[in-house]
């Protein structure tokens, strides 16, 4: 077995595992007050010093960080080291505006690769493998984060990046690729693909590490019928690292969270408080071991449960349920994060008399590619206008949502007041997609 598979770690007694955490937890406060200004006020809003912070049972007690801090503080005011120890930076899969930079140190980077390390070695992993990583490359996370977690094992890697499906097939049967690693929708679009292709003889891969967006049980077991391989599941963000936050083993219920380095605690995201184990609510993370872009108390907006329920594969790392939906109003399509705020603002700059505020999303899956269309309302003047000035609309409407999404969207000028108004709180996406 790869040396990322670490007992001493993986199947610590929980009493220890509380004690390093609470030593690298009091640590943690203590260099994030020391440098991080912002984060320091917050604390002291609280009434709180690092002295009142002995171990975790004092978690609680800490303010939380959302995303809106994280924006506020664009881009270096969460950073808690000097720029000159930082050697990398990440970005959460978003636009100009929403954008979430994440610094890393030398230090932070192998942590975050041993994480994916540990997730590889957790599907049976090791140095004879071939393992075929076709997440997105670059300022995504998930490329560069089981890339080096596949080096780490001493897999051959093949950095294939996303797409280029014909490519990535070639390769996967040349090279005899065993783990699979992308996106649940790539994956069952890829085992299409080697089906209608008649090519699965050729196929050698046993795993699959398939994340960054919610997938069912459904989606599970056609993808492993299909390919013929074990399909586990990982977690992660940007926020906190990337893939490998938590990861899946044999037993295929939940995901291991990497808890020597990162506290979870499930909250009510209304009321704020800390629910027992077993209750669903909105997970929180705590970096306790990141020296660049620690974070305490994240809120991720994903609704999750955790569990401690022995689990037969041996480790006592503490599990997720799969996420179960988010608290926010952000939107994965085609594993970019989408707030409904960025077309409006689209829609107002476009705006000039020619449409209504009032917009519909649609998202589907067709395939197992995600479709994203969108319906705006033409106002009174434009409807009269003739089909090429309606077009032109649509397209300037679909060019800048590229630019700012990076992403292909159906736009349709549709009739004023076609679509329905609601008496509550308006209704703008309707996602039919069934995971
Ligand atoms: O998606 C990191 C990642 C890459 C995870 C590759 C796994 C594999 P972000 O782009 O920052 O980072 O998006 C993070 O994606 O808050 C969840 O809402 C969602 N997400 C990530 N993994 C899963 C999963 C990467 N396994 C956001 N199931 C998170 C459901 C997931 N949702």
């Amino acid at each position: 077995m790869s040396k990322y598979y670490q007992p001493e770690i993986e199947t610590m007694a929980l009493e220890d595992m509380q004690k390093l955490q609470s030593e690298r937890l009091v640590k943690q406060v203590k260099h994030v007050w020391d440098n991080v200004p912002y984060y320091r006020k917050k604390m002291e809003d609280k009434g709180i010093t690092p002295d009142d912070i002995k171990g975790i049972e004092d978690l609680h007690k800490l303010p939380f960080i959302t995303k809106d801090d994280l924006r506020e503080c664009y881009p270096y005011g969460l950073l808690a080291t000097d720029l000159k120890n930082c050697v990398r930076i990440q970005s959460t899969s978003g636009t100009t505006g929403k954008r979430v930079v994440a610094f890393y140190t030398q230090n932070d980077v192998d942590l975050w690769e041993q994480c994916c390390a540990r997730a590889i070695t957790a599907v049976g992993g090791t140095n004879k493998d071939v393992c075929q990583v076709c997440y997105g490359y670059g300022l995504f996370t998930g490329g560069p984060g089981l890339h080096g977690g596949s080096h780490k094992v001493g897999c051959l890697t093949l950095p294939m990046s996303s797409g280029n499906t014909e490519r990535q097939l070639q390769f996967m049967t040349d090279l005899g690729a065993t783990i699979l690693c992308c996106t649940p929708s790539y994956a069952a679009y890829l085992a299409e693909s080697i089906n209608e292709q008649g090519i699965k003889d050729k196929i050698k891969l046993k795993a699959g590490i398939f994340g960054a967006e919610a997938w069912s049980e459904n989606m599970r077991k056609d993808i492993e019928n299909k390919l013929g391989i074990k399909a586990y599941d990982i977690y992660g963000l940007t926020e906190i690292s990337g893939p490998g936050v938590s990861f899946e083993c044999e037993e295929q219920t939940g995901m291991h969270v990497n808890e020597d380095h990162f506290i979870p605690e499930i909250i009510d995201p209304e009321t704020l408080e800390v629910l027992p184990l077993g209750q669903k609510g909105e997970l929180v993370f705590t970096s306790i071991t990141k020296e660049g872009f620690p974070l305490l108390r994240y809120r991720t907006k994903d609704i999750c449960v955790l569990s401690r329920e022995k689990c037969s594969c041996g480790r006592t790392l503490i599990k997720m349920a799969k996420p179960m939906g988010r608290s926010d109003d952000m939107l994965i399509i085609r594993g970019v994060n989408v707030f409904p705020s960025q077309i409006e603002e689209v829609l107002i700059a476009v705006g000039k008399g020619n449409i209504t505020p009032n917009y519909l999303i649609t998202i589907d899956r067709v395939n197992n590619t995600d479709t994203f269309d969108l319906d705006v309302e033409m106002s009174e003047s434009m409807f009269s206008d003739d089909v090429k000035s309606i077009v032109r609309v649509e397209n300037e409407i679909k060019d800048k949502l590229r630019s700012i999404l990076g992403l292909g969207v159906g736009v349709h000028l549709v009739n004023p007041k076609s679509i329905t108004r609601s008496e509550g709180k308006a209704k703008r996406v309707i996602d039919k997609r069934k995971i």
